[in-house]
């Protein structure tokens, strides 16, 4: 029999740090000689800070160098970023874009087969081996998370099911009939996936999922723990990437589920203070800046991801050498400031879960009331409980500091979601 493998390419995923930093910073140094040539935005940038890509001698050189923000991919609309032609792309992605025009982003075919090695990776960190059935779930078009997935888990040898989002009724006959053992989707849809079983009395014995590749979206360890309880036999992992760096893939929790490593010799991670844009220390909490060190196509530098997390360099006993992010707590431009307390949507989602009877579907409402913003926190109820509106108020008030009028909606009113869901409705102008 095949032994199980424990790494997909354990040249990269172990090697020494020190080895690997040497490694970052001969990438980097290509990397920003490649876009100065190329890209005029760059070429600008830096001209404009007085430094060449030769200035670049450290990893903490890195420091010295402009952000490049989501403003700037908008302002450079469609493909002004790209560091070669489109006709020399073998494929383009897109990010939906909440305010106006998408986020393009290309690929050529080695920018490909990189990524499709950090999917790989990505998989068998979860658990998942080759010749597993994979069930993909995650929309397949311009969203990254279906082809990015599919090529990675083909490239490893699983037998992909390209279910795509949503019709929830076919993906339950293709887990019965294909008997996936790995699951890819957003952890609210397999949550709606789970419940959707349970309601319709599926025996969970014919159902084979062993392990969940979930990502695209902030969740927390309280929802991890319901939907193992909806899907019995299935160990959720987390997965996070941004199309405009790769798309999923950036970095992947282990069996350990403490972290998730990044793929540092792909790509450098950095951790500044959202106000400032300052360094932060390993440890603390700030946003997620990622350069590019391997791209062709969109190679970007100090990119500010927006996410919210800390950064961890102790030894993982998983023995990969990498870097481990946090979940992610939120994006900088989501955080809430409700009355004067900072707060983003997973918090509240960790303390509501934390209640008993309080169903794992919620969402913020947000609305002005003169200069004061209120939110209302909407919920569904698993069992008839009187004072499920008082207690679920409390405990916001006890954990977050965090004073909202809470409603208990009648069960199956919140919309379930097929992608990424919607946890905020905001009604401010
Ligand atoms: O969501 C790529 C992806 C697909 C990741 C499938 C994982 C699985 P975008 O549509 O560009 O790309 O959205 C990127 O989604 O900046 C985060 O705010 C959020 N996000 C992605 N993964 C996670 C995660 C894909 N595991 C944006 N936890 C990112 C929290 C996540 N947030």
């Amino acid at each position: 029999m095949r032994s199980a493998l424990r790494y997909w390419n354990p040249e990269a995923e172990t090697m020494p740090r020190e080895r690997l930093r040497l490694l970052q910073l001969e990438r980097l140094r290509d990397r920003l000689a490649w876009v100065y040539e190329r890209v005029p935005f760059y070429r600008d940038q830096l001209d404009k800070a007085g430094l060449t890509p030769a200035d670049v001698r450290s990893l903490p050189d890195l420091g010295k160098l402009p952000f490049t923000k989501k403003g700037d991919l908008r302002d450079n609309y469609p493909a002004g970023l790209f560091a070669l032609p489109l006709t020399d792309c073998v494929r383009v992605h897109a990010s939906s874009g909440t305010r106006g025009k998408p986020t393009m982003v290309g690929y050529t075919r080695s920018d490909l087969a990189a990524w499709s090695d950090v999917c790989a990776r990505a998989i068998v960190s979860m658990g998942g081996q080759p010749g597993d059935v994979i069930q993909n779930a995650y929309g397949y078009g311009l969203f990254t998370g279906g082809l990015g997935f599919h090529q990675g888990a083909e490239l490893m040898g699983c037998t992909v099911v390209p279910t795509s989002s949503g019709n929830t009724a076919r993906q339950i006959l293709m887990l019965q009939d294909l008997g996936a053992r790995g699951l890819a989707c957003t952890p609210s849809y397999a949550l709606n996936l789970g419940d959707t079983m349970r309601e319709a009395g599926i025996d969970p014995t014919s159902i084979q999922l062993r392990y969940g590749m979930f990502g695209a979206e902030p969740w927390t360890d309280e929802l991890r723990t319901q939907i193992e309880q909806t899907i019995p036999g299935l160990k959720a992992y987390d997965i996070y990437g941004l199309s405009e760096i790769v798309g999923p893939g950036v970095s992947v929790e282990c069996s350990e589920r403490d972290g998730l490593h990044v793929q540092e010799d792909h790509f450098l991670v950095e951790i500044v203070d959202p106000e400032s844009g300052l360094p932060r220390p390993y440890g603390s909490t700030g946003e997620l800046v990622f350069t590019n060190l391997t791209k062709e196509a969109l190679c970007l530098i100090r990119y500010r991801s927006g996410d919210i997390c800390s950064l961890d360099d102790t030894p993982c006993p998983c023995g990969r050498t990498s870097v481990r992010m946090s979940k992610i707590k939120g994006r900088s431009d989501d955080m809430l400031i409700i009355r004067g307390v900072n707060v983003f949507p997973s918090e509240v989602e960790a303390a509501l879960l934390a209640v008993p009877d309080v169903a794992p579907h919620y969402q913020l409402v947000i609305s002005r009331q003169g200069a004061l913003d209120e939110v209302e926190v909407q919920v569904e109820a698993l069992a008839d409980s009187a004072d499920l509106s008082a207690r679920l108020s409390r405990q916001l008030r006890d954990v977050l500091g965090l004073s909202c009028r809470v409603t208990v909606q009648p069960s199956k009113t919140i919309p379930r979601s097929e992608g990424k869901a919607i946890r905020v409705v905001d009604q401010r102008a």
